[in-house]
């Protein structure tokens, strides 16, 4: 017996030292150690030995389970170090390689146009208002003094969806809903996609963006539609802007006006970005006429408004120099990211 604990001894312990995993291990601990191990049997039979040999030979069962537990224990901390070693080798960071750039978007050149004229008109008390872009011819027409007739009806240059509905053409239908529903005082803009049949060139698409302001109040005046435009347009451009008011025809306002600023590049003398004019044409603009205030429940003697329109296009292609209109909608990310 001796003799067997000492070969499965020096059997074990080999096999504990050759040992390549933590897996095969535990299978070692269970094949000597285990309730069904090989020493475990040993020291089971120890019930047929004399009661002279049994002392020395459980003292040396329990050192040969004694040494098989230690190396054991011993190689199981070497191959959780090793795996641990491994494992931190592979997963190793180089915390000087440089980071990976992640993509941030931009906002589009008409959005940082938009966001400027709300916050210039915000900051003089204006609200921002919505409206849909499928309308009613009444809203975009009628009440806005386009009779039946008028070129702007033309169904050649307008996106009919039935006889009474259209893709607006411009954002006005918003004033109208608002002046329906809302009395005086007024002071609103209403930016907006809006649609005319146009075939697509440098300067023309059918699909392009507006933004109209709308002021009601007590005593509004020619006056206030100019000093407003002035403020407007130095907030937007720089002080030293200059502005100048043109006669011009609306259905929906009298008097009305062009707007053109003076040519921020040439400053009047003529230039290519003005054509020579030494002007460029921005809004238009002029007082509410009275039959529109009517047609909206308006009492004309009591109130009295202004109204201007804005191509936001024009303000964008103007501001970045982009001399075709194509490029703010083709998304090109080499276009879009120049206005990081
Ligand atoms: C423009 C030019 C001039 C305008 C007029 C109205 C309303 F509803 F009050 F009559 N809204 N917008 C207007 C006036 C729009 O765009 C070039």
């Amino acid at each position: 017996m001796k003799e067997q604990l000492q070969n499965i001894e020096k059997e074990a312990l080999s096999a504990i030292s050759d040992c390549g995993s933590i897996k095969d291990l535990d299978a070692l601990r269970v094949k000597y150690l285990g309730k069904k191990g090989e020493l475990t049997a040993i020291l089971k039979s120890m019930g047929s030995l004399s009661a002279e040999e049994r002392p020395a030979m459980g003292q040396l069962a329990n050192s040969v389970r004694q040494a098989l537990d230690e190396a054991i224990n011993a190689k199981n901390a070497q191959l959780k170090a090793a795996e641990l070693d491994a494992k931190l080798s592979a997963e190793k960071i180089d915390v000087t390689l440089p980071g990976k750039q992640s993509l941030t978007g931009s906002r589009h050149p008409l959005n940082i146009v938009l966001d400027d004229l709300k916050e210039i008109f915000r900051g003089m008390g204006y609200t921002v208002v919505d409206g849909p872009e499928v309308e009613e011819t009444k809203y975009v027409f009628d009440m806005l003094l386009t009779d039946e007739g008028h070129p702007a009806r033309d169904e050649q240059d307008t996106f009919y969806i039935t006889d009474k509905t259209l893709l607006r053409t411009q954002t006005s239908s918003i004033q109208i809903r608002t002046m329906l529903k809302q009395a005086p005082p007024i002071a609103i803009i209403s930016p907006g996609r809006v649609y005319r049949r146009d075939t697509i060139d440098a300067t023309h698409s059918p699909i392009f963006h507006q933004c109209e302001g709308l002021v009601v109040d007590k005593k509004i005046t020619f006056g206030d539609l100019k000093g407003t435009l002035e403020i407007f347009a130095k907030r937007l451009y720089g002080e030293d802007i200059k502005l100048r008011f043109r006669p011009h025809h609306f259905p929906y306002t009298e008097p009305s006006a062009e707007v053109d600023l003076q040519c921020f590049k040439c400053h009047g003398a003529g230039c290519a970005l003005c054509k020579g004019e030494g002007w460029i044409e921005m809004l238009g603009s002029g007082l509410v006429h009275p039959q529109v205030l009517i047609n909206c429940g308006i009492d004309p003697n009591e109130y009295s408004g202004f109204a201007f329109g804005i191509g936001l296009e024009r303000i964008a292609m103007m501001r970045y120099n982009i001399d075709d209109l194509r490029l703010l909608y083709e998304n090109d990310i080499r276009f879009l990211s120049q206005f990081r």
